[in-house]
């Protein structure tokens, strides 16, 4: 995962190591000394134990997490397997480990800054020089190549020949590349025997290429515009570009069979049909307070999600944990936490929507993004907190994206004015600081019909069912704050925009179709999803199987979100799944 996490690295560096003073070799050097393998151990006799104790069959794992950003989907699924965690400190404690995951966030150059800092990356190139169990995820896969292109050139461990270069997505292919591709297995890998046919859960916008001069580490590739390493073998040493801890069972046993290699893994009892990236279905909880200060799953019809009785309570569609879980059961390919009313109570206060997180990741191995008042706020003792600080507390507490809706409104409007970039909204930082992948901008327009393309400012669309006036055209109003204003900009420009901006993908909401079960706004997505090159999830209508085939033949969506027909039971996700597949359409199974 490509960030920059320069925060929490600083913080990692300077506080938590003791040995942060050491100098700063220059990367290069470091390159040079991994192909010497000059690393001296300060503590020869506990390198000399490691060694004799390669059995790999105890209980613990160390993790190498130099604190750039979320790892604790890792260390569920880790825990999740039966085994415990000990963390890297020193740079012997990498020496010493029996079996080390490297799950590395964060951009590249940042990574092996603090890395070479630490004198971790010495200690990195000797472990796996010593065939040392070892698993690399994504960042981790790519560090261990010759260099990275990302905001560079800069050098890598230079363990494996190749560099690491962006997507290419002039040929259509959007980037971030998110979502669950297929693998093209190139020689056995062990950890991949459970994989198969199936799919499994990448998100990146950087990538390693094979050639012949690394052909022998390469033990898998995916496709994506051009065949890429999705995963590396030599030895004891893996590594894998796509996220074992997000990619279901199946991500599981490739974990299992890393942390013991003599499991056989849980043999998937359907046959997986994987040949490209599968178009995503995602399970949406629109999470509030209800009157008596329970956080529930609730749902509204055009956003209003008020019963429409005499005491006009919130609707209670169920607990946020459960139903997060039985998504994930279901086949949920990702699961979304909207706090819909965030625009006006502050998330960091908000301690149960944290608890939601922390709880539901301990058990669902898909992607959770998570969304609702990300902005910069000042609480009622005048203590000011960024938006990268509360971004920062949903990522720790589990989110793997957040949402941003209204202040990206703001920030992009400000952008039209002024065409300066500042750095300071809340979608530049926090995407500066934890890659575009990991930014979502969610858009929730209202549909405002128009006699002619000419009417507004705004980019209009001829509707394929006229306005209750009769009128031919259309523009999406983006509104803030759950609908409640209308601001003076479009959902196409806006989108345009906000992709400028940082975002990594779109979550393409609109009011007037929002629980009213009649499908996608076929109008809206196509228009911005032939706008941007980055991934847009269509959302708010779905009512039946069909509706989910229309979206993805009609327009770009590269996932279909739905809330209220699961929350009701009236569609199973994989009843959704059986339908796009007989339609010919390619999803995880
Ligand atoms: O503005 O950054 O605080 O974020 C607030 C977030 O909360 C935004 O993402 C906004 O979309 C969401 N939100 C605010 N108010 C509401 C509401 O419903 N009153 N929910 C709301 C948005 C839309 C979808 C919904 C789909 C599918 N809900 O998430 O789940 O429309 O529904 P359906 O399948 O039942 O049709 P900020």
């Amino acid at each position: 995962m490509e960030a920059v996490a320069y925060a929490s690295f600083t913080s990692f560096a300077t506080k938590s190591l003791p040995f942060s003073s050491l100098s700063q070799s220059s990367i290069i050097n470091l390159h040079q000394n991994c192909h010497k393998n000059t690393l001296k151990s300060k503590s020869p006799r506990k390198l000399v134990v490691c060694a004799s104790s390669a059995s790999s069959s105890g209980s613990v794992v160390t993790l190498l997490d130099y604190g750039a950003g979320n790892v604790r989907s890792v260390r569920n699924a880790i825990r999740y397997l039966g085994f415990e965690i000990e963390d890297v400190r020193t740079p012997e404690d990498i020496l010493n480990a029996d079996r080390l995951i490297f799950p590395g966030v964060g951009a590249f150059a940042s990574a092996m800054d603090v890395l070479t800092k630490t004198g971790m990356a010495e200690a990195l190139c000797t472990y796996i020089k010593n065939d040392r169990p070892f698993l690399g995820i994504c960042l981790g896969l790519q560090l261990l190549f010759e260099s990275s292109e990302e905001n560079g050139p800069v050098n890598g461990l230079g363990l494996i020949p190749g560099v690491v270069g962006r997507f290419n997505s002039s040929n259509g292919f959007r980037v971030p590349h998110i979502g669950w591709n297929a693998l093209q297995v190139a020689k056995d890998s062990e950890i991949l025997d459970d994989v198969g046919d199936h799919h499994v859960y990448f998100v990146h916008s950087y990538r390693a290429m094979p050639s012949d001069d690394n052909k022998e580490w390469v033990s898998s590739t995916c496709n994506y515009g051009d065949d890429f390493v999705a995963s590396i073998r030599r030895g004891n040493v893996h590594a894998v570009q796509f996220h074992p801890e997000k990619s279901g069972d199946v991500g599981l046993s490739v974990l299992r069979r890393f942390l013991n290699p003599k499991s056989q893994g849980t043999k998937k009892s359907t046959q997986g049909k994987a040949s490209k990236l599968a178009k995503r279905v995602i399970a949406c909880l629109d999470v509030r307070a209800n009157d008596k200060g329970d956080l529930v799953v609730t749902k509204g019809d055009q956003y209003d999600v008020r019963e429409h009785t005499k005491e006009n309570e919130v609707r209670n569609l169920g607990k946020p944990v459960e139903l997060a879980g039985q998504y994930y059961k279901d086949g949920a390919d990702e699961v979304s936490f909207l706090n819909i009313t965030g625009f006006r109570d502050f998330p960091l206060g908000d301690l149960p929507m944290l608890q939601v997180l922390r709880h539901t990741s301990e058990n669902v191995f898909v992607p959770l993004t998570v969304g609702g008042g990300i902005r910069d706020f000042t609480d009622a003792n005048g203590r000011y907190y960024s938006s990268l600080e509360v971004a920062s507390e949903y990522f720790r507490s589990g989110a793997d994206k957040i949402s941003i809706g209204s202040d990206a409104v703001y920030a992009a409007e400000e952008y039209i004015k002024t065409k300066v970039k500042t750095g300071k909204s809340s979608l530049e930082q926090i995407s500066k600081v934890y890659g575009n992948q990991a930014v979502v901008v969610s858009i929730d327009p209202r549909r405002v019909y128009v006699k002619g393309p000419n009417d507004v400012q705004f980019k209009t669309i001829r509707v394929t069912k006229p306005g209750p006036n009769g009128e031919e055209y259309a523009w999406y109003q983006c509104t803030v704050n759950g609908g409640r204003e209308g601001r003076p900009i479009g959902a196409y420009e806006l989108a345009k925009v906000v992709e400028e901006l940082g975002a990594g993908e779109i979550l393409l909401n609109c009011i007037d179709c929002d629980g009213q079960g009649k499908g996608f706004d076929i109008d809206l997505i196509k228009l911005v999803s032939d706008a941007v090159s980055i991934p847009v999830i269509a959302s708010s209508g779905a009512g039946a199987v069909e509706h989910f085939s229309e979206v993805f033949m009609k327009t770009n969506a590269s996932a279909a979100l739905a809330a209220g027909i699961f929350h009701r039971k009236e569609v199973p996700i994989q009843s959704v799944k059986e339908h796009l597949l007989k339609e010919g359409i390619e999803v995880r199974i």
